[in-house]
């Protein structure tokens, strides 16, 4: 069956024959299954052709929706014999899941959008009983350095629910451009949304496109994105970094930088990669600005957790500038550091007396947090660690690891070589609790999430050369419950599994990274990266380009 994530129970049945779907099946939907049912009659219609109408009030169905309130919200059962499929959730999350079970055991042809002829749709007679290991399986797409087409991040939430990974962390600002429409501030997608060129690979490599690039979502756009994940139990979590990583805001508006340092006036949207030094001024009407760009991103993004950035925060500026300097005295502060954190700490309050929570990047632990606060784990381990063993929540995503930016195989053929060799099989086995975290503090790991930075990613097609496969082991670490250590976990079984996964990759129309390496037009010949050397340890140097 090939079941990517692997569920935690599966029981063929000899004792019963196959399910044959047909043109003339049924779906009965339960009472709360009616969303769910919607979609896959709208998914599984395209594929087979088959109408599969709603069976009449109280008639059973071919297939079958309910809920049962005595599983866990995201626990789902499958029982699939020749008479019906059943499937059950605990709530729709869980139910949705079944679905995209029901997808793959189907056969790869149920992941095309028309039927093609002759196909034949068989389910073996099976119980599945299956639940996540973790409540938070997420992804990061980096729409800030490329932007990402509406079309396209449709696209990539419907590979995330293929995989069953429900968080979508939509990083959408950044020094490279601004990609939220603010009605209140037009000029950060006026000006912010828009860069000159392009730095083409690393910029030891000198080199540039002569291209302008840029783009940005109105707020219908992100409300869609918003619903269209909701429709597939994905939470959108949107990330507005501050105070760094800001030059595409700051080039909006000169006067959220540091004036008395530089001439903000004269910034553009960045055309390099790496961490820009023009980070935000810490001035009470900074905090005012971005104040109103969050009332909006509230309105558009129910999420109770929203990313709030922090990481690489260069201090240089501040320091230099009269106006941070009286700040800090002004507050009783006692250095740069504590500055930053002061201005986390404003927005974690904001955010909490508004009902949702604060996430950051491991740097906002540097100066004290709020109770409330939670971390994404990324330089390594080691921020998650403390965080943890501090009481605030986790989401693990060391760069180590999991940065689908990475390259996935140590070649010269690979496309814009950056980073550790993180192939499949490391993918496969990275553990998202590390040892040192037991009991509670273990139980603060509320997830774990991949990472996708698109400074050598220039659309879709590339993206999905780096996501894929390595996205699929990803889902099973973060869904399946496989064994912690990761020289125990069987990746001989995962890499036969994946031969049927490719299959349905091809239908869906991923362009992954095949295993015999990149196809001639999927590298980048001459296009300079920065591979780093030698095995990552747990919590190695940071390689922000
Ligand atoms: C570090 S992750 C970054 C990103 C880069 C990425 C490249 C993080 C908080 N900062 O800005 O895109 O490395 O791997």
């Amino acid at each position: 069956m090939d079941l990517i994530p692997a569920p935690s129970h599966v029981r063929t049945r000899a004792d019963a024959a196959p399910f044959v779907l047909h043109a003339g099946a049924r779906i009965a939907a339960g009472p709360g299954t009616e969303g769910v049912a919607r979609r896959l009659r709208a998914e599984l219609s395209a594929a087979t052709g088959f109408d599969l109408d709603p069976a009449p009030a109280g008639q059973a169905g071919d297939l079958e929706l309910a809920l049962d309130g005595a599983l866990a919200p995201e626990e789902y059962r499958l029982d699939a014999d020749a008479d019906a499929v059943r499937l059950t959730g605990g709530s729709a999350a869980g139910l949705s899941h079944a679905a995209q079970t029901l997808r793959q055991l189907l056969g790869p042809a149920a992941y095309r959008t028309a039927p093609l002829p002759g196909a034949g749709w068989t389910v073996p007679a099976v119980e599945i009983r299956d639940a996540p290991r973790f409540g938070w399986r997420g992804a990061l797409l980096d729409v800030s350095r490329h932007f990402m087409p509406k079309a396209g991040v449709l696209r990539f939430l419907d590979q995330l629910a293929a995989h069953k990974l429900n968080v979508f962390h939509f990083h959408l600002t950044d020094d490279q451009g601004w990609r939220m429409e603010v009605k209140r501030y037009p000029e950060l997608t006026r000006a912010g949304a828009w860069r000159a060129y392009s730095m083409v690979g690393y910029r030891a490599g000198g080199r540039h496109d002569d291209q302008p690039h840029g783009g940005y979502y109105t707020q219908d756009d992100l409300r869609e994105i918003v619903a269209y994940a909701a429709a597939r139990h994905i939470t959108v979590l949107p990330e507005i970094d501050l105070p760094g990583h800001n030059q595409a805001a700051i080039a909006a508006y000169p006067e959220l930088g540091n004036t008395d340092v530089v001439d903000t006036a004269a910034l553009g949207t960045w055309t390099d990669w790496g961490v820009s030094e023009n980070i935000l001024n810490p001035s009470e009407a900074t905090l005012r600005f971005y104040e109103h760009v969050l009332e909006e991103v509230l309105e558009i993004f129910p999420s109770t957790f929203v990313h709030l950035g922090g990481d690489e925060c260069p201090k240089e500026q501040w320091k230099q500038s009269p106006a941070a300097q009286a700040r800090i005295a002004e507050l009783g502060l006692k250095d740069e550091f504590e500055l930053q954190s002061h201005v986390i700490r404003h927005f974690d309050g904001w955010l909490a007396a508004r009902g949702r929570r604060l996430i950051g990047w491991d740097e906002i632990l540097e100066g004290g947090l709020a109770p409330g606060a939670a971390v994404s784990s990324w330089r390594g381990y080691d921020g998650g660690i403390a965080a943890a063993q501090a009481g605030h929540d986790v989401v693990m995503c060391p760069e180590q690891h999991v940065y689908l930016d990475h390259r996935q195989a140590g070649g010269e053929e690979e496309p814009v070589p950056v980073g550790w060799v993180r192939s499949l099989e490391d993918v496969y086995r990275f553990e998202p609790v590390p040892p040192q975290l037991d009991g509670d503090a273990a139980a603060h790991v509320i997830g774990t999430q991949a990472n996708i930075w698109t400074e050598f990613m220039d659309d879709a097609r590339e993206v999905d050369y780096k996501a894929f496969p390595r996205l699929a082991a990803f889902a099973e670490v973060a869904w399946s419950d496989l064994p912690r250590d990761p020289a125990d976990r069987d990746w001989a079984g995962f890499e036969a599994r994946m031969a049927g996964h490719y299959a349905r990759l091809d239908a869906l129309g991923v362009e992954y990274r095949h295993p015999e390496g990149p196809l001639p037009w999927q590298r980048k010949p001459g296009i300079v990266g920065r591979p780093l050397d030698g095995a990552p340890g747990p919590s190695g140097p940071h390689t922000a380009p």
